[in-house]
């Protein structure tokens, strides 16, 4: 059986990854940091008491920034791939922490390369580094391809940079297998709330629900191109499967703005958007809502009154990893027929400003990706649309918000509301 090694396995690709590979028939190990709370929620469903039969999932205690720790890791494990997935990973963040992420976004990978050396392992082992489409920051051309110059424009994107390189060194230097994936862009319903997708797919499923009032955001203006998760880490799994070593652009191929992001998202609970003033003046301002019997996230509902049906049809979205709810929820099948109460949302509030606290000192306006030599080399295509995506990721933010709402109508204090 293949052993698989994940650093990064409670972030959101390392816990689709992990799933990805044991249906494969893998053996996963993962590194997750010691933290003073929880922080394996994303991989909870996969985890087995040690002690039954056919446990192929395990857990180790390390860091990036801990080089004995990740040697002897490698050590005990024994990997036959390493999948390098940990990261401080936010853009914005990095500004703040430079230091930490160049410590654990560069650092980290030339760790676990020297590790792979010192243990003898550079025949048998396959690495994966998890690049990123932020080397290209300012871009040189559009769309972006595995030849286009990089220009990184944080210190997360230049500590990434680091990282391509070692990566590409120690295959050169040591003919080790050792691939980049410069991934763009990948979202799902497990993506960190921070980033800008999810928070905008949490703030208007609480606002379908009446618990939160407005949603602040930075630049409208950025363009991404926006996959899902799940298709993503097939690329990886693909990538390390390959004859030789090499390094692939994973891109959808299509671009598009935080405004229309936004836009997509708010037409899910059936609410449009009209966007007036510009700069930091520019608000998202409620045109139209659809009422009487507009179907909001699958779930079909009458204005002032309580969800009355079903869609009855199944989402075109694949099931992603998250626990046996998440999964009934994408089926669109196993939403109670609670107590949906059409918020107080109405034509002319303004849901969306701009709060300058979110912008970045330096900014990626625009990236596309052409992933062409990933579908030719790879045989690798995303399956999942943008307007699924969305759709998927609105409707799984709904069931979370209803939980709090049930929760503040039994009387318990709901925290984390942006407009509290
Ligand atoms: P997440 O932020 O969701 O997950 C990052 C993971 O790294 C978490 O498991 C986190 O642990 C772990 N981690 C962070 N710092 C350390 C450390 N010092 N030591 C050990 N583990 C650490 O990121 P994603 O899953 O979205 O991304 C995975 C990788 O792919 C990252 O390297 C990211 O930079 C890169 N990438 C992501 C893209 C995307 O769009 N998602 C696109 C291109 C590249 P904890 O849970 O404890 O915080
Ligand atoms: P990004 O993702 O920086 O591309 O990095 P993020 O979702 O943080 O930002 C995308 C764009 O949206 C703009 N934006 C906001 N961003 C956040 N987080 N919050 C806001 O309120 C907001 N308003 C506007 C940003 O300025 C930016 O232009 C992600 C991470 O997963 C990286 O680890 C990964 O390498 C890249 O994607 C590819």
């Amino acid at each position: 059986m293949k052993k698989a090694l994940i650093t990064g396995i409670t972030g959101q690709d390392g816990a689709y990854l992990a799933e990805y590979l044991l249906k494969k028939g893998c053996e996963v190990h993962g590194i997750k940091r010691r933290s003073s709370s929880f922080n394996t929620a994303r991989v909870d469903h996969l985890y087995k008491d040690p002690h039954e039969r056919d446990v192929h999932f395990f857990m180790h205690y390390g860091d990036m920034t801990d080089a004995t720790n990740l040697i002897r890791i490698v050590q005990e494990v024994q990997p036959d791939e390493i999948y390098n997935l940990a990261a401080q990973s936010h853009v914005k963040v990095s500004f703040e922490t430079a230091e930490y992420t160049a410590n654990a976004d560069a650092l980290g990978p030339l760790r676990l390369l020297e590790a792979i050396r010192i243990l003898n392992m550079t025949d048998r082992v396959r690495f994966y580094q998890a690049s990123s489409s932020e080397l290209y920051g300012k871009v040189r051309e559009i769309p972006q391809t595995e030849r286009t110059p990089f220009y990184p424009r944080s210190p997360y994107a230049a500590a990434k940079l680091y990282a391509y390189w070692i990566c590409v060194n120690y295959r050169e230097a040591y003919n080790m297998f050792a691939s980049n994936g410069i991934l763009f862009n990948h979202e799902s319903p497990i993506r960190g709330e921070t980033f800008v997708t999810r928070k905008i797919t949490r703030a208007v499923a609480r606002m379908r629900l009446g618990l939160q009032r407005k949603l602040f955001l930075g630049n409208l203006h950025a363009k991404r191109d926006w996959g899902h998760a799940a298709d993503y880490v097939r690329a990886m799994w693909l990538i390390l499967q390959q004859e030789k070593p090499d390094d692939y652009v994973i891109a959808t191929g299509e671009a598009h703005s935080v405004r229309e992001f936004a836009d997509t998202a708010f037409r899910e609970i059936g609410v449009e958007i009209e966007w007036k003033g510009s700069g930091i003046e520019e608000k998202g301002i409620i045109s139209e809502i659809r009422d009487q019997g507009s179907e909001v996230g699958g779930w079909r509902l009458e204005v002032g009154g309580q969800r009355t049906e079903d869609r009855g049809q199944k989402s075109e979205v694949r099931k992603s990893s998250g626990s046996d709810k998440r999964r009934e929820a994408i089926d669109g099948k196993a939403v109670p027929s609670s107590e949906f109460r059409v918020p107080s949302l109405k034509v002319g509030d303004v849901v969306v400003e701009v709060d300058p606290r979110y912008f970045r000192p330096t900014e990626v306006d625009f990236l596309l990706g052409d992933a062409s030599k990933a579908r030719k080399e790879l045989g690798w295509e995303p399956r999942i649309s943008f307007h699924d995506m969305v759709s998927q990721m609105v409707r799984e933010d709904l069931e979370e918000a209803k939980r709090d709402q049930l929760c503040k109508e039994s009387g318990y204090r709901i925290l984390n509301y942006s407009d509290e």
